[in-house]
């Protein structure tokens, strides 16, 4: 049964635009939010509305009559503390809040696979193995896990935290070809992680069928995810590509280029 109101935060960027199309059967409202500029709405199952997620009162209005969330918004990528902290660390923080106090039960975390960026490739990873966050965007990740596990002990509110490797059209690396996550699998766990009973706060892997993944995905069984897709037939285009050299943080570590980001003291 559809929920009666939906917030997809992070709606105009990469991964909520196909959202914003993708999880429309799954409530009578979406509610869409960012920061930045999104398509007007096409009707009375969308509401889109403009909200910084570091300004706790616009967040705590954001949540008025939400049933679940899909928290998407924020920095994406590697980037100094001082930007993180916002939108990553309050901002979070803030959907929380704003969920306890609003009554939303369910929220759907865009965790990352640079929680654990800094393990090597190939090592084999469950959702139990040591976090190892390869910088502060990583850690911000890593904190909204723990606010989750929190929340859910504290008041009831159940996540899932989706560790999602790289989800794009096509993988564009070698790297990506063990992290890849289809838009269609994306979609199916997110679905999963709305619609699941029990689920209290569990933490998965967003990452496709693919050949020599890292990643033992057992921890997602109770969502009953089975991927469909898988990178394999992406390989051939992505191994014309130049080898880059074997110590590339791309080719040693399971975060690849973020592993290599910074320092920022003089920003
Ligand atoms: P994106 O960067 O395209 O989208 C993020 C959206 O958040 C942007 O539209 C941006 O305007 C918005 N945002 C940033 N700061 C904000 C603020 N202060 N208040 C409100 N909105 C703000 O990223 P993408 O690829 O769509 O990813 C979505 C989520 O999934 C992000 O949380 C990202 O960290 C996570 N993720 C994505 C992966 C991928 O491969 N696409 C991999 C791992 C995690
Ligand atoms: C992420 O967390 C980023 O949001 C995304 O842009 C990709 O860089 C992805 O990880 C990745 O590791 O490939």
């Amino acid at each position: 049964r559809p929920y009666g109101r939906i917030l997809l935060t992070g709606a105009a960027g990469g991964l909520g635009k196909v959202l914003r199309e993708t999880l429309r059967p799954h409530a009578r409202v979406l509610r869409l939010s960012d920061i930045a500029p999104m398509a007007p709405s096409e009707g009375p199952h969308e509401e889109v509305v403009v909200c910084d997620l570091s300004d706790k009162d616009a967040v705590d209005a954001l949540m008025e009559g939400v049933d679940a969330v899909v928290h998407l918004g924020g920095i994406s990528v590697e980037r100094p503390f001082e930007e993180i902290i916002e939108a990553n660390i309050r901002g979070t923080y803030h959907i929380y809040e704003a969920a306890r106090r609003h009554g939303a039960r369910r929220i759907v975390f865009a965790s990352s696979n640079h929680v654990i960026g800094f393990h090597r490739q190939g090592v084999r990873l469950d959702s139990r193995s040591p976090r190892r966050p390869d910088g502060y965007y990583g850690l911000s990740k890593s904190f909204g896990e723990d606010l989750a596990s929190f929340y859910h002990d504290r008041y009831g509110i159940e996540t899932v935290s989706v560790r999602i490797g790289s989800s794009f059209p096509a993988p564009r690396n070698r790297r990506m070809m063990h992290t890849w996550l289809s838009y269609r699998d994306l979609t199916d766990l997110v679905r999963r992680g709305l619609f699941t009973p029990g689920v209290g706060h569990t933490v998965v892997y967003g990452a496709s069928d693919n050949r020599d993944g890292w990643w033992d995905n057992s921890g997602a069984a109770i969502l009953g995810y089975v991927p469909q897709d898988s990178s394999e037939p992406f390989r051939a285009e992505i191994e014309r590509q130049p080898a880059p050299p074997a110590d590339d943080p791309d080719q040693v570590y399971q975060g690849g280029a973020f592993t290599a980001a910074g320092p920022y003291e003089n920003m």
